[in-house]
Formats: structure tokens, sequence, C-alpha cells
């Protein structure tokens, strides 16, 4: 209660951040976009973690303004950003954003005001995002898609539809949970599941993102399996926009 209370000031108070993870196409280790994370630093309480915050603020609705604001602050700086590379930026769409009516043409709109083109976004669902109302919601991503933004599909393996809806949803990204990605390299069980990803998903078609990424054991085994892309510590923890350099060559 006192966190919903708390939150409801943050952005007119100005706690709200936004953090950019690098996204690196493992073939040639170039950065190819960063993900967009929301970071709420209170007064007093301090760091308050999305895990947390992000429960709250779908609850109450807050992520649909919260959301909003941070949509256009990622835009804005990767439209910068694209003055120097070729990169996009990926952002998190709660279940509660994508059920709001004429959610596609407010992100059309904010493309038209930053100059950000389709091309220069990528939008994260879950899977859970759809239980409820997946008509409603396979209707919005259509349109999303129509505008010629990419779709990806964010902590594939963990939730309880994945097949069914894989082929579903106009989606061309599925981005693989970190809980799987963390055994590959090892001979593990989690190497069978990933390698299992990788084929349905590239037989539909779909290119693959691995979450997560922390050693190099892990990134040389998923380039010798094809997976498409890697994030993770490896090549950066999330930070705030000045801090965020664009490696155009190999990420050190
Ligand atoms: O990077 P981090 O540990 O802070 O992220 C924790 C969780 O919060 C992740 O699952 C991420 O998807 C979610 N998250 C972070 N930023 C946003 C956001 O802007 N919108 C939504 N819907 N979720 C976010
Ligand atoms: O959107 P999503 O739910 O995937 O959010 C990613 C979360 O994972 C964020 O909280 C981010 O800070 C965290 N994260 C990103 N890379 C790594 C990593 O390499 N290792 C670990 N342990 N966490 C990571
Ligand atoms: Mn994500
Ligand atoms: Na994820």
């Amino acid at each position: 209660v006192i966190l919903e209370r708390a939150l409801r000031g943050a952005l007119d108070g100005g706690q709200l951040d936004v953090h950019y993870q690098p996204l690196v196409h493992l073939a040639t280790e170039r950065v190819d976009g960063f993900e967009a994370l929301m970071r709420w630093t209170h007064p007093t309480l301090g760091p308050v973690s999305p895990v947390e915050f992000i429960p709250i603020a779908e609850d109450t609705g807050f992520i649909v303004t919260a959301g909003a604001w941070l949509l256009e602050e990622a835009a804005a700086r990767t439209r910068e950003w694209r003055a120097t590379a070729p990169v996009h930026v990926s952002v998190n769409l709660a279940v509660r954003q994508l059920r709001e009516p004429g959610l596609a043409e407010r992100v059309g709109e904010i493309l038209i005001r930053t100059g950000l083109p389709p091309e220069g976004l990528w939008l994260e669902v879950t899977e859970s995002g759809f239980m409820d109302d997946p008509d409603a919601c396979l209707h919005t991503l259509h349109e999303l898609r129509d505008l010629g933004i990419t779709l990806c599909i964010d902590d594939f393996g963990t939730g309880f539809s994945s097949l069914s809806y894989l082929q579903r949803l106009p989606v061309s990204i599925v981005k693989i949970d970190r809980a799987f990605v963390t055994g590959v390299g090892d001979g593990g069980p989690d190497e069978s599941i990933v390698r299992a990803v990788l084929a349905m998903s590239h037989a539909m078609g779909h290119r693959v993102v691995a979450e997560g990424v922390e050693t190099v054991v892990q990134r040389d085994w998923l380039r010798a399996n094809d997976c498409d892309y890697a994030q993770g510590w490896l090549y950066g923890k999330p930070l705030p926009a000045p801090e965020t350099r664009l490696t155009l060559g190999r990420p050190s």
C-alpha cells in the first residue's frame, strides 16, 4: 500500500528512469539494439526493484501512463543513436497496456513524434499476457505488426501455452528465458530444451534471443547452435542512457 501510493507520484517526481541493456548479434558480435528497462528510485526508500513495482503498476493501471512515458523516452533516445548505427530499442509491454484500446494508434503517434522508424522498435510481450482475452490481444498485435514494428515473445518457456501461441502470434522473435540459458554449455538437460526451442522457432521463421548470457561458455554454445542474438551480463548490464556506449565493433 505504501509502495502503491509512492508509485503514483514517481513519474511527476522525476523518480523514474530508463536503463538500456545491449542485445548482441551472435555471428558478428555487433550490438543490434538495446532493451529498455524501467527503474524507480524513491527519495527515501532508494532503488525499488521492477520485480516489486511492475506488478503493482499493473494492478493499479499506473503501468499505462508509465509505459507510455518509457516508450516515448526510449524512442527519442534511440532515434538519436540511429544517427550513429542502425540500432533498435526493445520495450516490454504489460498485459494491461496490451488490453488498453487504441494502443497501436498511440504507439504509431509516438513513432511519428519522435521520428523513430518502425523498424527501430521491438515490443516484447509474455505468453501469460494472452490468457484472459486472446482475441483482443491478437487484434492489437496484428495492428502493431502492420505498423512495421517487430514483436517478440518474452520469457519463453516459463508459461503454459508455449506451443500453440507461438504459432498463432504475429511475432518474429523468441526470447528464451534466462532460466534455461544458465545451463547451456555444461552438457546438462537445459541444452536439449534450448536446442528444441531453437529448432522449432527457426522452423517457424522466427529469430531467437538468449537472455541472461553471463559466460563465454554459454556464448560459444549458443553460437555453435545457431542462436541469433544474446543479451546478458557478458555483454553488459542495464545502464542509464548517457553511460550506454554504442559499440559498433566487437564488444569488449
Ligand atoms: O531488468 P530487471 O531486473 O530490472 O527487470 C525485471 C522485470 O521487470 C523484467 O521481467 C522486465 O520484463 C520487467 N520490466 C522492466 N521494465 C519494464 C517496463 O518498462 N515495462 C514492463 N511491462 N515491464 C518491465
Ligand atoms: O524483461 P525481462 O523479464 O527478461 O528482464 C530481464 C531481467 O534480467 C532484468 O531484471 C535484468 O536486469 C536481468 N538480467 C539481464 N541480464 C542478466 C544476466 O546476464 N544475468 C542475470 N542474473 N540477470 C540478468
Ligand atoms: Mn524483456
Ligand atoms: Na525476459
